[in-house]
């Protein structure tokens, strides 16, 4: 890999992170509109997401054959996945593959971190300044800084003082842990522990969970990728990403009709069982319309799953513990798992009810609860993300008059369509709070993204277009958009990070957008073809706007 360095260049594009979005934008930018663009991220290399989460287990919740670029038709032919479910290792070797395949890595300098971008009125560009001490003006500036970007451990009394070793999981090392015959505390029971822990327990001396939240999950069913099954996808690939695109969640699967509430128990029950055996999202997806909107029917589905729970878990007392009762099903992010709850029936493993009792502090040898203490060779923060707004904050974004991104989201991200922000010319945001992102498959979400900014970029060219700013009012009607259709959802009803409940002090605002991929994409196109409405554009003084 070659790394080079810029200083004071002047370039067209600055794009930050070089994960999915960061790679498709840079090949449309550089490829398909002829610009000059860097990308700049602080990783080693590619990957995002998954260039960090490494830790035991990481793998994705979306079948491998959807979680891919769709727009290079020729590597979704060569592409083989391996799992049902990509594992965190194969997903970096494919997004290595298409930044060798597309020539990438010489646009993209590792190792440095955006530390500030200031929009320049005088010249309408932005001046960007890395931790590498580089200097850049570019014409625009875009983030592709993922939504799951800036680890967030707990300020627990004590935690300096542990003398063994401790990791967050979406900071793995990269030469992995040895945790064999290890006492091991894992903190939080979320998307990343669920998969961790079945993992963990397997090789840990004994493992401890430390539970605040129990989590309802619906098993994975993960395999080896079924041959045939991929033949025939391989084979009806553009029909496939198609709907993907128009669906609620950027998974091609048809919408159902039929209410939880309208059917007898039998076929309910019969309903939530098919969907149990076959697995992951389809238990969501495919079993009926009101189960995200409508307590009573959400009932029936967070029932059945409890009665799972205490079928599996053989101790009555750890069952009742594990069964979720303060938030409906799904309000909290929907997560699948491989034999999470059946870990629970082996002897190594103790689930630790911080709910009841909090831990205490972190001492030089574990973690001390109200009720107990317990020593630990290591402990996992698999404590989640500062979400969504986490990762802007950490760069000194600023605006036109000097205003602080920062700032001006102080009570909660305001956006326009999730994409840009009133007051930040020629700033675009790929996968930001107000767009459907971690509500969806994300590379569907990306790819539509990166090709609206792409086409936006290109009118803005033709049009003799310098700059382009949401509107202030537009993006006012797009907030109030957002949070009324999370307000008809059942997604207020839990303490999550859509709402940056994991974070004290974050303002409670819902930050992605629950209305569907679908509808989204209609809102998006429909803006472009109304000549970007809800943007004001801002034509070069030379050459005046034809618009
Ligand atoms: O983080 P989380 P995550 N004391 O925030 C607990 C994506 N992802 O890394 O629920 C004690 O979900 C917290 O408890 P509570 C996916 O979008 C995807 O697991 O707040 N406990 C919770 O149990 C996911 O949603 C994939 O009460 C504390 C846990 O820590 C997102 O990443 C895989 C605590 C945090 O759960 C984040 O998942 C992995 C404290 N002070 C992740 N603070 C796949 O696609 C927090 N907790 C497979």
């Amino acid at each position: 890999m070659t790394e080079t360095k810029t200083t004071t260049t002047e370039l067209d594009a600055v794009v930050v992170g070089a994960g999915f979005s960061g790679l498709y934008m840079l090949y449309r930018l550089r490829d398909v509109l002829g610009m000059s663009a860097r990308v700049f991220d602080a990783a080693h290399d590619v990957g995002g997401t998954w260039y960090w989460n490494r830790y035991p287990g990481a793998r994705c919740d979306s079948e491998s054959y959807i979680y891919c670029f769709s727009f290079d038709k020729d590597l979704l032919q060569e592409w083989e996945w391996s799992g049902k479910y990509p594992e965190q290792p194969e997903i970096l070797a494919y997004l290595n593959h298409v930044a060798d395949r597309l020539d990438l890595r010489r646009d993209i300098q590792f190792n440095t971190r955006v530390i500030s971008a200031l929009y320049n009125e005088a010249t309408r560009r932005w001046d960007i300044e890395t931790d590498q001490g580089d200097h850049v003006t570019a014409r625009y500036f875009i983030t592709g800084i993922g939504c799951l970007s800036t680890g967030q451990i707990p300020d627990i009394k004590g935690r300096d003082t542990f003398k063994g070793q401790w990791y967050h999981t979406g900071a793995w090392p990269h030469e992995g842990v040895d945790l064999t015959g290890k006492r091991v505390g894992i903190i939080g029971t979320g998307s990343s522990a669920i998969q961790a822990i079945p993992v963990i327990a397997k090789q840990a001396g004994h493992l401890y969970v430390f539970q605040r939240t129990p989590q309802f999950t619906i098993p994975a069913r993960h395999a080896n990728v079924d041959k045939a099954f991929l033949k025939d996808v391989k084979s009806r690939y553009d029909e496939i990403w198609e709907k993907a695109r128009w669906s609620a969640g950027g998974f091609p699967v048809d919408p159902v009709d039929r209410s939880a509430l309208e059917v007898s128990a039998e076929e309910r029950q019969a309903v939530y069982e098919a969907g149990w055996q076959q697995g992951g999202f389809n238990f969501f997806f495919g079993s009926f319309k009101d189960v995200a909107v409508d307590r009573r029917a959400n009932d029936t589905a967070s029932e059945f799953i409890r009665s799972k729970i205490r079928e599996i878990v053989k101790d009555p007392e750890t069952a009742e513990k594990l069964t979720p009762t303060d938030h409906p099903f799904s309000s909290k992010r929907a997560l699948i798992d491989t034999n999470y709850f059946e870990t629970y029936n082996r002897d190594n493993v103790t689930l630790v009810d911080i709910r009841h009792s909090p831990i205490q502090e972190i001492t030089e040898t574990g973690i001390r609860t109200e009720d107990d203490s317990y020593d630990l060779d290591v402990i996992i923060f698999a404590t989640g993300f500062d979400a969504m707004t986490g990762t802007f904050f950490k760069m000194d974004i600023r605006g036109k008059n000097g205003l602080a991104l920062k700032e001006k989201w102080e009570a909660g991200p305001k956006t326009y369509l999730g994409l840009s922000s009133a007051g930040f010319p020629n700033m675009f945001m790929i996968t930001g709070p107000g767009s459907p992102s971690v509500l969806s498959n994300m590379p569907v979400s990306i790819e539509q993204h990166v090709e609206f900014i792409s086409n936006f970029l290109e009118y803005m060219t033709e049009h003799g277009i310098d700059t382009a700013e949401a509107d202030a009012q537009a993006e006012t009607e797009w907030v109030a958009h957002v949070n009324a259709i999370a307000d008809m959802t059942l997604y207020p009803l839990a303490d999550s990070w859509y709402l940056g409940a994991n974070i004290p002090g974050k303002p409670r605002v819902f930050m992605p957008y629950p209305g569907g991929v679908g509808p989204y994409r209609t809102k998006c196109n429909e803006v472009a073809e109304n000549g970007y409405e809800g943007y004001v554009l801002g034509a070069a003084e030379r050459e005046p706007a034809a618009v």
